[in-house]
């Protein structure tokens, strides 16, 4: 893997956690989506199931704010390139981690609870999400749904998050998840 690569990569894996696109990871990013999605499917804040993903987050942050050397509870790209580059924030360690938080929004989003999320069920995670336009989710949708029965099941949802750390290219799983270009 070149340097470049690399470096697409961290900004990509940085994206993914900058839930607000303030160009800072904190714990705001993370409340505020657990909360969003939640209220988006009539869930209340207390509810076992945005519990569920709250405690996901909360491990999550927990490690990522390792990062913070300053200790002002937030992670600025600068601090989060510099715990990776210095191994205190691997790859496998975020993977896993968000893997369990995906896993969550997954059960968070399937309302209907047959074990996919449909177009509706979908569009309704983006909207909970922050992500207002509809085409993201739409295109987001159609390249996750590879046998094109109109639905994602787990395995493919976690398969694209999965691709959000590992692709080195435009073309592969997960790269375009959250950039819908
Ligand atoms: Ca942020
Ligand atoms: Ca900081
Ligand atoms: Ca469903």
């Amino acid at each position: 893997m070149s340097d470049h690569l690399q470096d697409d990569n961290i900004e990509r894996v940085f994206a993914a956690f900058d839930l607000d696109g303030n160009g800072e990871i904190s714990w705001d990013d993370f409340e505020a989506k657990a909360r969003g999605v939640g209220r988006e499917f009539g869930l209340e804040v207390g509810s076992p199931e945005v519990q569920g993903l709250v405690e996901a987050y909360q491990e999550l942050w927990d490690y990522i704010r390792g990062a913070d050397v300053d200790v002002d509870d937030v992670v600025t790209k600068a601090e989060f390139q510099e715990a990776r580059g210095a191994g205190r924030l691997s790859t496998s360690e975020l993977l896993e981690k968000w893997l369990v938080v995906s896993d969550r929004v997954f059960d968070v989003a399937d309302r209907d609870g047959d074990g996919y999320l449909d177009g509706n069920e979908f569009a309704g995670l983006y909207r909970g999400a922050g992500i207002t336009d509809p085409q993201v989710a739409e295109i987001a949708f159609a390249a996750m749904d590879v046998d094109t029965d109109g639905r994602i099941d787990r395995a493919e949802l976690l398969a694209n998050v999965q691709g959000v750390f590992t692709a080195t290219d435009e073309s592969m799983k997960g790269a375009r998840m959250l950039s819908g270009g």
